[in-house]
């Protein structure tokens, strides 16, 4: 079984990586999310909401799993068996911190990466962006799932 993992924070989900799901779920038998726990980083939505999201956006999917994870994305990986981590890549700059990434993996663990160039419409979208747009009432509803942009509509009511 060709088997991939897909990590990040995704705090929260947006279009940009749901784009990335889709495709890397054509690509591979099973996809393997993995929502890292970073306890030294304050996030907007706990662990259990990101997966909470995740599980309503990728339902569709059929072969989409979702797993938090502490430690080495490596690790993750072999725990579930996947030989392929997709990474997708928005412009020269996630390259440069991508690569190191993905090289340093190969050694660690043999784990290869895939790089998956950024669907266009959503190369300017990050989660920290949306966030920060959403905090001062700005509309995000074209980056991100409307069951995310109504959790962020609640966790960040509009500014008075
Ligand atoms: N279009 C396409 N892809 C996108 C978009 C977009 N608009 N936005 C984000 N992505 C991609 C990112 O490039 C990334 O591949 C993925 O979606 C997740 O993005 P984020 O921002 O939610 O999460 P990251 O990249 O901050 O998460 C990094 C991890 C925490 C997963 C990473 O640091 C990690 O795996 N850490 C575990 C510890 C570890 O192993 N460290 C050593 C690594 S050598």
């Amino acid at each position: 079984m060709r088997r991939a993992v897909c990590s990040g924070s995704f705090d929260p989900v947006t279009n940009g990586h749901l784009d990335i799901f889709g495709r890397a779920s054509r690509l591979f038998d099973e996809v393997i999310i993995g929502v890292f726990i970073n306890e030294s980083k304050r996030s907007l939505f706990s662990v259990d909401e990101r997966i909470e999201l995740l599980t309503e956006v990728t339902k569709g999917f059929g072969n989409v799993h979702i797993h938090s994870f502490r430690g080495l994305v490596v690790d993750f990986c072999r725990a579930h068996d996947a030989g392929v981590l997709v990474r997708g890549l928005r412009a020269v700059s996630d390259f440069d911190y991508e690569l190191k990434m993905a090289q340093m993996n190969i050694g660690l663990a043999e784990v290869e990466t895939l790089f998956m160039p950024t669907n266009p419409l959503y190369s300017f979208v990050s989660s920290s962006l949306v966030k920060e747009v959403a905090k001062w009432g700005g509309d995000v509803s074209a980056h991100v799932p409307d069951v995310v942009n109504e959790a962020l509509r609640r966790r960040l009511p509009p500014p008075h």
